[in-house]
């Protein structure tokens, strides 16, 4: 049974569905977001970005819990500890999309849909940045829409959820 079923009993005649639960992770430095570079990150900070994605996530009946690290184990971890607790992943690896074999392998690992974002586009900005180690293992990757990319990928991941049921 999928963990949002309901087990019927003979004394429940309707069993709602619990509601979707997202984590989104945010990578290095996207803490700075709306102090520093706005030319290329855009003037909206961290917590508005938050604020915007839960308000998403209201429209949509799911919970959207955010985290931001600078730390690779930490990313991680997070990714471990998702298990159970939320259906889905939506997440800006930042700099480590071009190097975390790590982040790749635990998002591999605890097979949940993950959707990768980027305020940026990724591909049309220094080489380094063309190849990512999270794009294989996503379910998708949306790239180059400032703050709607988030919004975006939201969208996707909850659409591909509920599809999947
Ligand atoms: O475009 C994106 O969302 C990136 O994931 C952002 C990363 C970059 O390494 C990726 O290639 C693309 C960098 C995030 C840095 O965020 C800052 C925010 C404000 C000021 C400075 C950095």
């Amino acid at each position: 049974m999928s963990d949002r079923a309901v087990a019927s009993s003979p004394n429940v005649i309707s069993s709602p569905l619990q509601s979707l639960s997202i984590l989104v992770l945010h990578g290095p430095n996207l803490n700075l977001l709306g102090q520093r570079e706005p030319g290329i990150y855009g003037s909206l900070t961290l917590p508005e970005i938050n604020r915007l994605l839960e308000a998403e996530g209201l429209k949509m009946q799911v919970k959207v819990f955010s985290m931001q690290s600078n730390h690779e184990g930490s990313l991680v971890d997070a990714i471990h500890e998702a298990i159970g607790k939320y259906q889905g992943v939506l997440i800006n690896p930042g700099a480590y999309t071009h190097t975390s074999v790590a982040l790749r392998d635990a998002i591999a690992a605890v097979s949940l849909p993950t959707v990768e974002v980027h305020l940026s586009n990724i591909y049309c900005r220094e080489e380094f940045r063309h190849h990512s180690y999270i794009a294989p293992v996503a379910i998708g990757q949306i790239s180059g829409f400032g703050v709607q990319s988030y919004l975006l990928g939201l969208q996707a991941l909850v659409h591909h959820l509920n599809s999947a049921i």
